[in-house]
């Protein structure tokens, strides 16, 4: 039996659970060997009054390159957070590392609640787009979407179904097979997933209960989760459905802990226990 590999491409942000801090020990969890390589390191991620930003670029190729003789085969290659002067490093990365077997997940990690992340501008819509050509999954939430569609973010962030999956058919015409919307809110006080299937026109939706508060990471917590699933083989709703769980216990420890889920992310240690028996 082969022992499954993801590679994940991110920033490591030292303080604020989130990207590598948050990627590897969940991967590690689901039993996956994870291979992280940090684009950048920062003392905390960029919701913080102020950050440090050491930009690790140029490093990103003659990493990769040092492993030609080396294992080099990885299931999932899973990008996060990125710069825009980044991207197009990462594609190189992505050209280098992709063959037959392996499929690549995009979470475009740029924007939330209807604004771009601090520091970025149109010139990193552009980029993510073009690098969704490289993907196979591409794991937007509805700001995200618009962004990447051009579309108007709507009035308080309220989307009905039809819009939602004209959203999916739009990010697939740049070049993943899969959408999957996370923090889905059709119906008042759910929220869920969406998943969305360019070959067979199908799609997916699930909805259950949405806990009070905002979390910061949380996207990142159910990207690596999903990506994990994905790798041992769980099918698109299964993995969404894992994922979604995960995120709600640690959002449930969040809550029990009164920790501060916008700073510090949410609360996942203790759930890695519900992975770890997936
Ligand atoms: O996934 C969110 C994220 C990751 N990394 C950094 C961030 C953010 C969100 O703001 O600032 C550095």
């Amino acid at each position: 039996m082969n022992k499954k590999r993801v590679l994940t491409i991110q920033d490591y942000s030292c303080l604020g659970r989130c990207s590598l801090t948050v990627a590897l020990p969940t991967l590690s969890a689901m039993g996956i060997e994870a291979v992280g390589i940090p684009t950048a390191v920062l003392s905390n991620h960029t919701h913080f009054a102020s950050y440090t930003f050491l930009d690790l670029t140029d490093q990103l190729l003659p990493i990769v390159e040092k492993w030609d003789k080396y294992d080099h085969r990885f299931d999932f290659i899973y990008t996060g957070y990125l710069t825009n002067d980044q991207i197009s490093t990462v594609e190189k990365v992505i050209e280098k590392l992709k063959d037959a077997g392996n499929r690549v997940f995009v979470d475009p990690a740029m924007a939330d609640n209807g604004l771009l992340y601090p520091g970025f501008d149109n010139s990193h819509v552009e980029a993510m787009r073009d690098l969704l050509s490289y993907a196979d999954y591409v794991k937007p939430n509805l700001t995200e979407a618009c962004l990447l569609a051009g579309v108007p973010y709507p009035n308080e962030g309220k989307c009905d179904e039809a819009m939602y999956l004209s959203l999916c058919e739009a990010l697939t015409k740049f070049g993943p097979r899969y959408v999957v919307f996370s923090g889905v809110e059709i119906e008042e006080g759910k929220t869920g997933v969406l998943c969305y299937d360019k070959e067979t026109k199908k799609h997916s939706y699930f909805q259950k209960e949405r806990k009070p508060g905002i979390y910061h990471g949380t996207g990142d917590l159910f990207a690596s989760a999903l990506v994990g699933a994905l790798t041992k083989g769980y099918s698109l709703e299964e993995g969404t459905e894992i994922a979604h769980d995960f995120v709600s216990m640690s959002i449930d420890n969040t809550i029990a802990y009164q920790r501060d889920g916008i700073l510090y992310g949410p609360d996942f240690e203790e759930a890695l226990n519900y992975l770890s028996s997936k």
